[in-house]
Order: structure tokens, then C-alpha cells, then sequence
């Protein structure tokens, strides 16, 4: 096992990496630019190097900033959290370079995850259901005329270094197809550097139903079912709930059972997650994520397992403590995101938190790296915790959730807390009822 882990990473992820690290006996080693001297990560971790100013780009995303900090303590591994450097294969490749082992998979196969057409035939190729669509990349007009007319209208072009709805236009018939192909390229191009843009059927009320995935690296992989993130705003995730409240047991077992087997196949290493538009009963990949995503405390509410735990156990050569014959689920878990935002535009409130106060109680776990006096700087992102409750069941979860939200304080800076109390009096967040569009229209409705 590794004696010293660097956290590439700021904010709450970072402590989660921590406690996990401490409680295995593993020191850690914060990093953090000149605005986060103060952080809670800085502080909780057992050693700290301040690796660049205030802007990501120096600092957070600086590669030889981090590689240093790292021979300079003798940490072994990182770990990057989420964001940041967590997806970048040219990163994971310099650390091989260096002798550090990357806490994640290799670069390989975050590559080609990362290209969204290499992703698609990969996964295509793996058994795992796709949406119907151009066979690799649109590259004019005329054939995408001919593609759209074989797949059927709508459609939706999409970049192929995209992902995260970004260069994205949906046409409805033919004289929609011309202009939705040009500025899709166009943004691609602008976004991404990349103009290449493919093609799909557009699903017209889906839900974003992700499925979590684990490897060993050696072969052997399980899933931990799905989780339902279909509330969201502009593409950010806000709400997020375990087990998906319309999610059969047999649907889980059998899409579950394709993602385990399809990362066993690959040879995946650590954790992943494997996402789908789920409609009239039916899953559609559209893309992995080949990181711990922001959401994976609801998967470790209802199944008991702590991820980061295997994340580093794995990477370290150890196999993973499960098995799929020992995952079961229990009970219900949901994640809401507290942002420094003004609702309802979101609009990122930086500032000075006066007091903090976090709920607590049975099935209450709140990831955050505030405190009291605690100045939250307009460098990063507007993430300042999770609140994640875990009920016998859904009901119970809503309840739970109620009554925690009304136990947090943050004063000093606006926050989305309101937001989550006035969507849990909506009878369709009661119920489950919701799509991807739901809260972009529920938004429009209740604040205009
Ligand atoms: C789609 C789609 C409908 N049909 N693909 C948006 C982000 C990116 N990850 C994929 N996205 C979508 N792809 C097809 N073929 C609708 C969306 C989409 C969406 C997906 C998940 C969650 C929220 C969304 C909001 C708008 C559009």
C-alpha cells in the first residue's frame, strides 16, 4: 500500500480523498494555489505545497507544478478527485513517465472515452446499447442529409471531442439540418479546436440514467447499479438520487450486468461511470466518464462502500474488497448540490461565509469544505458541499432530506438551499416524475 497520496484537487472532493486516506493509515499531501492558503484541505491533510496562483491554469491544471509537489514530498500516487486534471490522459502519461501512479485509469482508456466517436464503437463493439446514429463523423452537408434521412427526424449533431452538451444542435426535419450542421461545427471548432461532429437519433423525453462501474485492472469488474441525474440545469447536475425511481430490478441487472462485463473485457482500472438516455424502457450510451463523479456518495449510501477506499486499494495492486454477489442494495439515497449561487439565475455568489452549520442525524452525511469566517474565492467552481441523506426508502429519503436542509445554515453568501425546498414541495419530485427537461421547465414556471 502506498505510505503518502498527493490530492491534485481543491474543495470538498479533496477531503473526501483525505478521510478516506486516513482512515486507511496513508498520509496526505494537499496542494493549493495562492487563493486556497486558508482551504479546509490545506488544513486537513498532513503536509501542503502551494503550487501557483490564483487561475486554475497556473495552479490546479499545472502539470509540472504537481509533479513537483510531488517528488518534493515523496508522495507515490495521486489522486485528481473530479475536474481539473481527472480526465486528461497527457497528465496520467507524464506521471507514468515519472514513476507516480495515477490513481485512475490509464491513459488509454481515458483517451478513448475522451474522443465521444471512439467512445461510442468502443462501446458499441462491448455489447453496450447505443443510440442510433452516423457511423463515425458527419463531414458535409449532403451526407448529412442522407444520415439524418436513414435515422429518422429529429436528430442531434453532436461534437466529437464534446461531451457535457457543449456544441450540441438538435434539427426537427430537413430544412433545420443545414444550419444545425454548420453551427454545431462551428462550435465544436470554437469550443474544442475539433470541427468533426457525428450524428444521432434525438430522444424527445429521456431520463440520465448512469450506471457506476468498478475494474480491478485484471479483468474482473462490477457495476453498483445506476443513479438518476436527470435534474439539471444548462447541462450542470443539481438533484441526484440511487437506486433511479424507475428502475426495475431486472433492468438494473441486465444493463448492470453489460457495463461490468464490458469493463472487465477492457481491462478497466477504478472506477467509472457508463452514461445512458433511458427511455420507454430502453438504455442508450451516450458517453463513459473514466472518473469518480461528483454524485458517487449516492452509491456509497446504498450500497455501504466506500469508494475512494478501492479506488486506491486497486491502485495500489490490491483487488477490490467486493464482489458483485455482495453488493446488494439498501434503501434510498439522494445528493443535493449547494452552490454559491443566486437562484434563479445561478449566477455564482463568492463571499464571506459568517456562520456554517451543518445537519446532522441518522442517514445525514453533508460533503463540505466550509467554515465559519471562511471566504470563498470566485476563482473555482460554485460547488461549496453535498448534502446526501439515505432512507429505507424513497419517501423516507424525501423526509430525511427535508429535514436536513432545514437543519443547514450557511450565512453570508446566497445559496441554492431554497431552490431544493421549493422543489421538494413539487409532486412530481414526490413522485419521480421528471425528465431531463423538467427542471429547466419548472424553472421558467416558478420563477419566470
Ligand atoms: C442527447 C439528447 C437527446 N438525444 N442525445 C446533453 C449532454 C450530453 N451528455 C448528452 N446530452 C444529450 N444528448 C440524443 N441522442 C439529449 C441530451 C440532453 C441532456 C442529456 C442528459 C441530461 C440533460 C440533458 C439536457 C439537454 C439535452
Amino acid at each position: 500500500m502506498f505510505e503518502k497520496i498527493l490530492i491534485a484537487n481543491r474543495g470538498e472532493i479533496a477531503l473526501r480523498v483525505i478521510r478516506a486516506c486516513r482512515e486507511m493509515g496513508i498520509k496526505s499531501v494537499a496542494v493549493h494555489s495562492t487563493a486556497d492558503a486558508d482551504a479546509m484541505h490545506v488544513r486537513l491533510a498532513d503536509e501542503s505545497v502551494c503550487i501557483g496562483p490564483n487561475a486554475s491554469a497556473q495552479s490546479y491544471l499545472s502539470i509540472p507544478a504537481i509533479v513537483s509537489a510531488c517528488e518534493i514530498t515523496g508522495a507515490e500516487a495521486i489522486h485528481p478527485g473530479y475536474g481539473f486534471l481527472s480526465e486528461n490522459a497527457n497528465f496520467v502519461q507524464v506521471l507514468e513517465d515519472h514513476g507516480i501512479t495515477f490513481i485512475g485509469p490509464t491513459a488509454e482508456h481515458i483517451r478513448i472515452m475522451g474522443d465521444k466517436i471512439t467512445a461510442k464503437e468502443t462501446a458499441k463493439a462491448l455489447g453496450i446499447p447505443v443510440v442510433p446514429g452516423s457511423d463515425g463523423g458527419v463531414p458535409d452537408v449532403a451526407t448529412a442529409l442522407k444520415t439524418a434521412e436513414a435515422i429518422g427526424y429529429p436528430v442531434i449533431i453532436k461534437a466529437t471531442a464534446g461531451g457535457g452538451g457543449r456544441g450540441m444542435k438538435v434539427a426537427k426535419s430537413p430544412d433545420e439540418l443545414e444550419v444545425a450542421f454548420r453551427t454545431a461545427r462551428s462550435e465544436a471548432k470554437a469550443a474544442f479546436g475539433n470541427d468533426e461532429v457525428y450524428m444521432e437519433k434525438y430522444l424527445q423525453k429521456p431520463r440520465h440514467i448512469e450506471i457506476q462501474v468498478f475494474g480491478d485492472g485484471k479483468g474482473r469488474a462490477v457495476h453498483l447499479g445506476e443513479r438518476d441525474c436527470s435534474l439539471q440545469r444548462r447541462h450542470q447536475k443539481v438533484f441526484e438520487e440511487a437506486p433511479g425511481p424507475v428502475i426495475t430490478p431486472e433492468q438494473r441487472a441486465r444493463i448492470g450486468k453489460i457495463c461490468a462485463d464490458a469493463v472487465a473485457r477492457i481491462g478497466y482500472i477504478g472506477a467509472g461511470t457508463i452514461e445512458f438516455l433511458f427511455e420507454d424502457g430502453e438504455f442508450y450510451f451516450i458517453e463513459m466518464n473514466t472518473r469518480l463523479q461528483v454524485e458517487h456518495p449516492v452509491t456509497e449510501g446504498i450500497f455501504g462502500v466506500d469508494l475512494v477506499r478501492e479506488q486506491i486499494r486497486v491502485a495500489a495492486g490490491l483487488p477490490m474488497s467486493f464482489s458483485q454477489d455482495d453488493l446488494q442494495i439498501n434503501g434510498h439515497a439522494i445528493e443535493v448540490r449547494i452552490n454559491a449561487e443566486k437562484i434563479p439565475e445561478f449566477a455564482p455568489r463568492p463571499g464571506k461565509v459568517k456562520v456554517f452549520h451543518a445537519p446532522g442525524g441518522l442517514g445525514v452525511r453533508m460533503d463540505s469544505a466550509l467554515y465559519a469566517g471562511y471566504s470563498i474565492p470566485p476563482y473555482y467552481d460554485s460547488l461549496i458541499g453535498k448534502l446526501i441523506v439515505h432512507g429505507r426508502d424513497r419517501p423516507e429519503a424525501l423526509a430525511r432530506l427535508k429535514r436536513a436542509l432545514a437543519e443547514l445554515i450557511i450565512d453570508g453568501v446566497e445559496t441554492t438551499i431554497p431552490l431544493f425546498h421549493a422543489l421538494l414541495e413539487d409532486p412530481d419530485i414526490q413522485n419521480g416524475a421528471y425528465n431531463i427537461h423538467w427542471l429547466e421547465k419548472w424553472l421558467a414556471a416558478t420563477y419566470g
